[in-house]
C-alpha cells in the first residue's frame, strides 16, 4: 500500500496515572495490530493530563513512561509518529479556536465530564475538565485524521469531534475531515476489578482496582484474585449487572487469548470462579512479560527515547502547520505574512 493511500489515524493516552490493561486492550493493542495499514500519529496527550489536578513533579516522567510503553507494546517509531502533545503548540492553539465554536451545552452533556466532576469538590472543577473534549477534537482535526482507534468509553467524545468539525466547516468553510471511530471487536470496555460497574481507569487510586502494565506477576495475581464476582458459579458471559465481575474477567480473557465467546465458555465448562481468576492472572502476566522486558531496554537508554520524541514532534509540527494556518485564514485573522511584506 502506498503512503498516499494509507488512512491517517490519530490516537493518544493521557499520562495521568499508571497505564492499565484497559488502556492496552481498548487502545494500544489495536494501534499495534493496525499500524502498518495506516499513517498514524500516537500522541502522549500531556495537556489533557492537567484537567483534574496533577503533580508537576511527575508529569514529565509520566510522559516519557507512556511514550516508552507505546514502543514496548510494539508501536514502531520508524513507521508511526510518536510525540508529546505539548511539544506541538498547534494543539493548544486550535483547541482555543474550536472552543469558540463549541456550544457549552454540548460539553455539559458529556458523560465523562459528569462522572469526573461528580468525584471532585464542585468548587474545584476546572474549565479544562469541561473543555477537554474540544482539545481532543483539535488533536484529531489538526491532522485530517480519518480514523481514531479508541475504547468504547471515548465514543461520545469522538461523536462530539465530528459535530465540532461539521459546525466549523459550515461556519468557516470546509477545512476539516470528518473522522470515523474505530472500536476494538473484543474488550471495548474493561471494567474495574474492584467495581465491575465502573470502567477501569488509570487515575483511580483504589488498591486492586486495576492491573497496570508495569505490575509484576505477584501484583497482577493479587489484583485479579481479589476481583469482585458474585455468589453464583456459572462461568459464562452475561449482561446481568449482578454478574458483571465474571463477565469482565471473561472479557479480559477473550481479548488476550482470542476466540469467540462460545470458545471461551467451552474452555471454562465445569471450572470455578477461582479457576477463571487463575487463568486470567496467568494470561495477563504472560502478555505483559515481553512488554515489560522491552520497556526495561527502552528506558535504559535515555537518548533513544529523546530522539524519538524530538523527531516525532518535528514531523507532527510539519503536518499540523498548514491546517492551523487555514483555520486562522478562514476565521479572518490578520496574517503574520502581511506584516513581513510591510517590513520588506
Ligand atoms: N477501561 C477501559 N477499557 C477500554 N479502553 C479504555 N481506555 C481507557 N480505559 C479503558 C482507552 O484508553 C485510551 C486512553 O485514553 P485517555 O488516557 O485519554 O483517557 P481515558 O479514556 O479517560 O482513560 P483512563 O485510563 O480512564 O484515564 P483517566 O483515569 O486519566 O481518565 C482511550 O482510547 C480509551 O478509550
Amino acid at each position: 500500500m502506498t503512503e498516499q493511500k494509507r488512512k491517517r489515524v490519530f490516537s493518544g493516552i493521557q499520562p495521568s496515572g499508571d497505564l492499565t490493561i484497559g488502556n492496552y486492550i481498548g487502545a494500544i493493542r489495536q494501534w499495534v495490530q493496525h499500524q502498518h495499514e495506516f499513517n498514524a500519529l500516537y500522541c502522549v496527550v500531556d495537556l489533557h493530563a492537567i484537567t483534574a489536578g496533577h503533580d508537576p513533579a511527575s508529569l514529565a516522567a509520566k510522559t516519557r513512561e507512556v511514550a516508552a510503553i507505546y514502543i514496548a507494546c510494539g508501536i514502531d517509531p520508524a513507521q508511526s509518529i510518536i510525540f508529546a502533545q505539548s511539544h506541538v503548540t498547534a494543539h493548544a492553539e486550535l483547541g482555543w479556536l474550536l472552543t469558540c465554536v463549541t456550544p457549552i451545552g454540548w460539553l455539559q452533556r458529556m458523560t465523562q465530564f459528569k462522572d469526573k466532576a461528580a468525584k471532585q469538590d464542585a468548587a474545584n472543577v476546572s474549565n479544562g475538565l469541561l473543555s477537554y473534549p474540544v482539545l481532543m477534537a483539535a488533536d484529531i482535526l489538526l491532522y485530517h485524521t480519518e480514523a481514531v482507534p479508541v475504547g468504547d468509553d471515548q465514543k461520545q467524545h469522538l461523536e462530539l469531534t465530528r459535530d465540532i468539525a461539521q459546525r466549523f466547516n459550515h461556519m468557516y468553510g470546509e477545512i476539516f475531515t470528518i473522522p470515523e471511530v474505530m472500536l476494538p471487536l473484543e474488550g471495548a470496555r474493561v471494567m474495574g476489578l474492584d467495581n465491575p460497574l465502573t470502567k477501569m481507569s488509570k487515575s483511580e487510586k483504589t488498591q486492586y482496582h486495576a492491573v497496570h502494565l508495569l505490575d509484576n506477576p505477584d501484583q497482577i495475581r493479587k489484583s485479579v484474585m481479589r476481583a469482585v464476582t458474585d455468589s453464583g458459579s456459572l462461568v459464562t458471559f452475561s449482561n446481568d449487572p449482578e454478574r458483571a465481575g465474571v463477565n469482565n474477567l471473561l472479557t479480559i480473557y477473550q481479548a488476550l487469548v482470542g476466540g469467540t465467546q462460545a470458545d471461551v465458555e467451552a474452555y471454562f465448562v465445569g471450572k470455578s470462579y477461582g479457576d477463571l481468576k487463575k487463568a486470567v492472572a496467568e494470561v495477563v502476566a504472560e502478555t505483559l512479560k515481553p512488554i515489560q522486558a522491552r520497556y526495561a531496554e527502552i528506558t535504559a537508554d535515555e537518548t533513544y527515547l529523546n530522539e524519538i520524541l524530538a523527531s516525532g514532534a518535528d514531523r507532527a509540527r510539519e503536518l499540523a502547520a498548514p491546517t492551523l494556518q487555514s483555520v486562522y485564514q478562514n476565521m479572518g485573522f490578520l496574517p503574520v505574512k502581511q506584516l513581513q511584506q510591510v517590513k520588506l
